[in-house]
């Protein structure tokens, strides 16, 4: 019966919404039905007394009532509309990453030295931000990667599936004075693991903090601000979309401190490149982010100099870099001087083992078990 009623005034918003023409009836389907099934019924009407029938006016009336229904809930004005901050410019957006891949350059013969089980990981930020040199990357927020061609030569191939939700450790870094939900903040980075289970402790980190070589960030080389992150990328994920990010490093050209300009970042994966002025936000859903082999740490290479400009090159070098010279006592201008001959020697005569003689003869004169030259 409560069916056949329904039906009947089903009918008869039908018949209503057809009179009523291009008005907009969505909103307020079930209002106009319970008063539609409310009114009188008009078909019985016209057979009993057919000269009254033709007055129809109490059938349009709901017409005109339902468009003015209040609607709460009408879900345009229900999304969340405002802005903490001016929103991020993306590029790319693709919605955000899903995955990562790059490769990693080495130069360094030292890079593949007493290498354990090499390994490429989302690592956590917090002890940047928070420039705590002593921050333990937690386990859970460890993404391991994977290397995808043969690690000892070089480039190699890394790539990173995204987790849906990682487990980073959320910062606040807006700026605001108010407290915030943050973002997780993550480099991608080249380690070494060696101790324990396949994840980085304390001991693989040395003592923790970030890295500073061969990760998608650069770091400062300059020793007044050593081990800042001057450039390069970081990935972000906002579990929300109202939290903000910097969009550049402010006056005092050190990130995530207060004068940082901030824009609002969209929830999930953002790459920023940290390299671009404001920075860049990245939405590509599968960017490409190389690892970066710091110019302090590559391998400076003489090999297409002659044998006595390779060795004056060389000791410009240790004057300038050397960290005990003064507390050995050395006096680089006095061993050029004592040596260059033997080098010149060497490259007149043309004579790989006169050089490399001259340079292991040279090396025993630094007094640092940490230096040697070529075993000849
Ligand atoms: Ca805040
Ligand atoms: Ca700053």
């Amino acid at each position: 019966m409560q069916l056949r009623k329904s039906l009947f005034g089903l009918i008869v918003l039908v018949l209503i919404l057809a009179a009523c023409g291009g008005d907009d009836p969505t909103p307020e389907v079930t209002d106009t039905i319970e008063a539609a099934v409310d009114t009188p019924v008009p078909t019985e009407a016209p057979e009993e007394t057919p000269t009254q029938a033709p007055e129809p006016t109490t059938t349009p009336e709901p017409v005109e009532e339902a468009p003015d229904e209040t609607d709460e809930s009408d879900p345009v004005s229900s999304e969340p509309t405002d802005s903490r901050f001016p929103a991020a410019e993306l590029i790319n957006d693709e919605g955000g990453s899903v995955s990562i891949t790059g490769e990693v350059t080495y130069s360094n013969p030292f890079f593949t030295l007493g290498v354990a089980e090499p390994v490429v990981i989302l690592e956590d930020q917090a002890g940047f931000v928070d420039r705590n040199e002593h921050f333990l990357m937690p386990l859970a927020s460890q993404t391991l990667g994977q290397i995808t061609t043969d690690f000892f030569t070089s480039p190699f191939e890394y790539s990173v599936a995204l987790p849906i939700e990682p487990q980073g450790t959320l910062r606040d870094v807006d700026n605001d004075d108010q407290e915030n939900t943050g973002v997780q903040v993550f480099a991608i980075a080249y380690w070494t693991n060696t101790f324990g289970d396949p994840f980085l402790e304390e001991r693989d980190l040395s003592g923790g903090g970030w890295s500073t070589a061969y990760a998608s960030t650069e770091v400062s080389d300059d020793a007044e601000t050593e081990r800042e992150i001057v450039g390069g990328s970081f990935l972000i994920f906002a579990p929300d979309g109202q939290q903000g990010f910097p969009s550049g490093f402010g006056e005092d050209g050190l990130l995530f401190t207060e004068d940082d300009p901030i824009v609002q970042v969209p929830a999930g994966y953002t790459i920023v490149n940290l390299d671009s002025a404001p920075f860049t936000f990245d939405r590509a859903s599968n960017p490409v982010i190389d690892l970066i082999e710091p110019e302090s740490t590559a391998l400076v290479d003489y090999s297409d100099l002659s044998y006595s400009e390779a060795f004056e090159g060389f000791v410009e070098q240790l004057k300038k870099e050397y960290a005990f010279t003064e507390y050995k006592e050395l006096d680089w201008d006095a061993l050029l001087e004592e040596f260059l001959p033997r080098f010149e020697a060497a490259e007149a005569s043309d004579s790989n083992e006169a050089y490399r003689r001259a340079l292991r003869d040279f090396s025993w004169r630094i007094p640092d078990g940490h230096v040697s030259g070529p075993q000849v």
